[in-house]
């Protein structure tokens, strides 16, 4: 049977869709079943993939992977964190949401760290309602000006230690295989085969 991809957002279609293609895995995206956004209430980001995973595979009879993700600025308590995709605005500006970013952080002063990390909380629902989720993760350093229109999000504002290019002008082959994403991945492949 199919897999439903439990999201509304193209560009982890993409990279899910990537991440699933060796495994010749058929699915079929949210967006495609007319699968409505569910409200993301949770407090974290695994509380929010698993409703968004319950929900889809609910409806849809199916199962499901949902992924819940974010990024989380240090010196920022961890903002803007679960509230990524908020921080964009209802026009799903990300050059909106990076640029308050950069603005909280420039409010912090001259010293405040660049550290940041991306998070990716994947679950996994059964029809039968039986769920699991793995979380994982990418530590890096947020750059000024935002380079690179590759990726989506906050990619093009965030570099990986050790990387001098950012999200948003790597290869997407190559994010792919580094990101949170095909960490938190990794785990549930591990977990599940
Ligand atoms: P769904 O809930 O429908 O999956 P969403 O975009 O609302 O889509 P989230 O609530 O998980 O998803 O928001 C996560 C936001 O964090 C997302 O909109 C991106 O802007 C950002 N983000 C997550 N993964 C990212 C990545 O790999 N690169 C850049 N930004 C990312």
């Amino acid at each position: 049977g199919k897999l439903v991809l439990a999201t509304h957002n193209p560009g982890k279609v993409r990279e899910i869709g990537a991440l699933l293609a060796p495994f010749g895995i058929e699915t079929v995206s949210a967006g495609a079943l007319g699968l409505p956004e569910p409200e993301e209430t949770g407090t974290t980001f695994a509380a929010n993939a698993e409703l968004k995973a319950r929900e889809a595979a609910d409806l849809s009879g199916l199962p499901s992977l949902a992924d819940d993700s974010g990024l989380c600025v240090e010196a920022l308590g961890g903002d803007p964190g679960i509230f990524s995709a908020r921080w964009a605005g209802e026009s799903k500006d990300f050059a909106v949401a990076m640029q308050r970013v950069h603005d909280r952080l420039a409010e912090r002063g001259p010293d405040a760290g660049r550290d940041a990390h991306f998070v990716c909380a994947l679950s996994l629902c059964w029809p039968d309602g039986h769920i699991e989720t793995f979380e994982g993760r990418v530590d890096g350093m947020l750059a000024w000006p935002p380079r690179g229109d590759r990726g989506f999000g906050y990619d093009p504002m965030f570099v990986r230690n050790g990387d001098s290019a950012t999200f948003g002008e790597l290869d997407p082959d190559l994010k792919h295989s580094v990101s949170h994403r095909a960490d938190a991945f990794r785990k549930l492949v591990a977990a599940l085969f």
